[in-house]
């Protein structure tokens, strides 16, 4: 630290002694630091909250509003009856709300969709906050807290807002020891040993993080799921967080192992057909409810990764899913099944999900809905969107995305994703005709009469700030955000997010806004532009082995299976001359994708083996355009460490030191992606790196011999 920002940093701890020792994260975007009183000023009128019913998620709406005007003004509002300068929240069933709205109005709000509004009535000001339901009054409080932060809508608020999608659910891959799959931010945040008993008060603080956003549903545990989480010990567990959740809107939701009936139940086998599976299936799923009657669904993760599944019994993936769908229709229960499948034979792994779940299209129950994963391959940094979305007509689907960042650097990486995930969301599938977007298949838009979810693997854990990074509770905030509407941009999320977790002062705002928007491009950049994919470290996915090669291996989990480079160039063909993956989507997409010299640039290499001096739209060469890629994702990240050390006088001194030090590890494994690519794709293109782009720093041989101590299968 400079020894003026010390004595800053001194001077200060007179000043906001909470405020600065509380900067380790763990307060998210919820921090509700004091705003200046010109803003406050606007809501001088604002002194009481009324509320007439009796409700748990109401009184967490009240108290809510409550602490945030207490950080951003001093004061805190007091709990009264009707009257001028209230805050009024509630239901469409509340006296003081129907006092206040006209009853059409009422009448129309459904679900969990909310109604902001000034009212001024025989002289009274009022601010009306209400919804159907107790959930709906919390979202809007919420959304006027977050207003109030954006400085946005004073005095004639007139906001209506409803959730694009009835589901919005993380997925944790927990496991039962307290590990977390593919998770870098400590250990689970469930203390399976000391629950139902001891209840952590973080539990209350996820919930109200996850409310704060919209996000309703969790499945707690690992899709790789042990079938000990369905016995009796575990199921009290489970019931005693639902219990924490539910009042924040909350439902919990279980990842199953499809092999639980002959594991946990002790029954022969776990066959979908089988009668005795049935009835299992039913009397757990009855159990299940009695303890928790609002349990969200199932979570199913079948023959896959040597997971068990129907087809171990010669039977379909909708058999599997039926069998559980039936045991949880009775209580309005939901089986999201997933398609992250590939063991068909020698095909292209891009086309194994389609193949095997489109003949099923009408085969599943009405409350069994198909979860997808982005890309066709596994969560890249770029991939074209999966062809299954909207290729299933009869059949609800859901995005399933990747917020921890398994392929994206760990939790080492700053990378802002909802660039990523509007880029699947916006992508046209041409499924009905042009405009048919992924998220209009699923967010009910072209199947009105479908079930709608979306989910994401959640990136938190024990560590304080949650996520591992900073930034990483960003891609938290975003997939919440863009979960309650998507049309939502990038660009508005990170601002909010920026303004409520670091500092409203633009001189902050704008250039840390500018690296998070570029971030994701840049780590395309220096980790897989072009479209190629997978050239990642095994096992643990880390860092680059684009030359890994692991005796016995399946072929589909090494990076030569993905790049192809040889003599001739680089990429995987999956044209109509190759794998023919392209014939999977709509036309005219799969025409433009066939088609190198439509096929976009930055998938050029996922779709095409490509010359190594083919021309680019540029005028370069391929090989050419790959270095200057490379480089230019060192040359990000190098800024990215510029504008953050210029920005060291407004933030506090510990989130700045530490996000500073992750650049720094960052921009060091940029250069290891770059050169470790270069210089592996140099053996087989046999051209020089550009003269004008910085020379490699290390030794391909070199790089070939770290291998980092991380355990993890594929
Ligand atoms: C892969 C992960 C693996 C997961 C699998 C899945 O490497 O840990 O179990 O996806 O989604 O990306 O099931």
């Amino acid at each position: 630290m400079k020894q003026n920002n010390l004595a800053i940093f001194i001077f200060s701890l007179f000043l906001f002694p909470l405020s600065l020792f509380a900067e380790d994260g763990s307060r998210l975007w919820l921090r509700y630091e004091p705003l200046p009183s010109v803003q406050m000023e606007k809501y001088k009128y604002l002194i009481y909250i009324a509320k007439d019913e009796k409700s748990a998620t109401l009184d967490i709406a009240a108290n809510e509003l409550s602490v945030a005007w207490e950080g951003f003004s001093g004061k805190r509002l007091s709990l009264a009856s009707l009257q001028n300068g209230a805050v009024v929240i509630g239901t469409s069933k509340s006296k003081n709300i129907k006092a206040l709205l006209p009853k059409e109005e009422l009448e129309a709000l459904k679900g969990e969709s909310f109604l902001i509004r000034s009212v001024k009535k025989g002289g009274n000001n009022y601010t009306v906050i209400a919804s159907a339901k107790e959930v709906g009054t919390l979202y809007g409080v919420f959304h006027f807290i977050r207003l109030v932060q954006m400085d946005e809508g004073f005095g004639h608020l007139d906001i209506k807002e409803a959730p694009k999608y009835a589901i919005r659910i993380l997925n944790h891959w927990d496991n039962l020891d307290r590990t977390v799959e593919r998770g870098y931010a400590g250990h689970s945040l469930w203390k399976w040993e000391e629950l139902p008993n001891t209840l952590s008060p973080r539990y209350k603080e996820y919930a109200r993080a996850n409310a704060s956003i919209g996000i309703n549903a969790t499945v707690l545990n690992n899709v790789n799921a042990s079938p000990e989480i369905l016995t009796e010990n575990y199921l009290v567990k489970v019931k005693a967080l639902a219990d924490v959740f539910r009042p924040y809107g909350i439902k919990v939701y279980l990842a199953v192992n499809f092999s639980s009936p002959k594991e946990i139940g002790g029954l022969s086998d776990s066959d979908p057909l089988n009668p005795e599976v049935a009835k299992w299936w039913k009397n757990k799923v009855k159990e299940v409810y009695s303890l928790i009657p609002d349990f969200g669904g199932f979570l199913v993760k079948a023959n896959s990764e040597g997971l068990p599944g129907p087809q171990d019994y010669g039977r379909t993936h909708a058999d599997g899913a039926n069998i559980l769908a039936d045991a949880l229709n009775p209580y309005g229960g939901v089986v999201m099944w997933r398609a992250f499948v590939y063991s068909t034979g020698d095909e292209d792994r891009a086309k194994q999900a389609y193949l095997e779940f489109v003949p099923l299209d009408g085969q599943f129950r009405d409350n069994v809905i198909i979860q997808i994963k982005n890309g066709p391959v596994d969560f890249q940094p770029r991939e074209p969107f999966s062809p299954l979305f909207g290729a299933l007509n009869k059949t609800p689907e859901m995005v399933e995305f990747q917020i921890t960042q398994e392929y994206l650097g760990f939790s080492n990486h700053l990378v802002y994703l909802a660039p990523l995930f509007k880029e699947t969301l916006d992508s046209d599938t041409y499924s009905n005709g042009s405009g048919s977007t992924v998220a209009k298949i699923t967010d009910g838009t072209l199947r009105p009469d479908k079930l709608t979810a979306i989910s994401a693997v959640a990136n938190i854990g024990e560590d304080a700030n949650w996520c591992g990074h900073h930034f990483a509770q960003a891609n938290w905030y975003a997939f919440g955000r863009l979960a309650w509407n998507h049309q939502l941009s990038a660009e508005r999320i990170a601002d909010e997010w920026i303004r409520m977790t670091f500092s409203r002062n633009n001189e902050f705002v704008d250039p840390v806004k500018s690296m998070m928007l570029t971030s994701r491009e840049t780590v395309v950049d220096y980790m897989m532009p072009l479209g190629i994919h997978h050239v990642f470290a095994f096992g643990h996915h880390y860092g680059p082995e684009p030359w890994c090669d692991v005796p016995g291996a399946r072929p589909d989990w090494l990076p030569k299976y993905y790049h192809k480079a040889d003599s001739t160039g680089l990429g995987f063909n999956r044209t109509s001359t190759g794998s023919n993956a392209v014939s999977q989507y709509f036309s005219p997409l799969n025409g433009i994708y066939n088609d190198i010299s439509r096929c976009p640039e930055n998938l050029l290499l996922w779709f095409h083996h490509v010359p190594w001096d083919y021309k680019m739209k540029d005028g370069k060469t391929m090989w050419d355009n790959l270095c200057y890629k490379y480089d230019s994702g060192v040359r990000q990240i190098r800024e990215y460490q510029k504008i953050w050390d210029r920005i060291e006088p407004y933030i506090d001194a510990r989130r700045f030191g530490e996000v500073q030090s992750k650049l720094k590890i960052q921009a060091h494994d940029a250069v290891w992606w770059k050169d470790a690519c270069l210089l592996y794709f140099q053996t087989f293109s046999k051209r020089p790196v550009p003269y004008d782009i910085e020379r490699p720093v290390y030794e391909l041989e070199d790089l070939k011999k770290i291998k980092l101590d991380m355990n993890h299968h594929n």
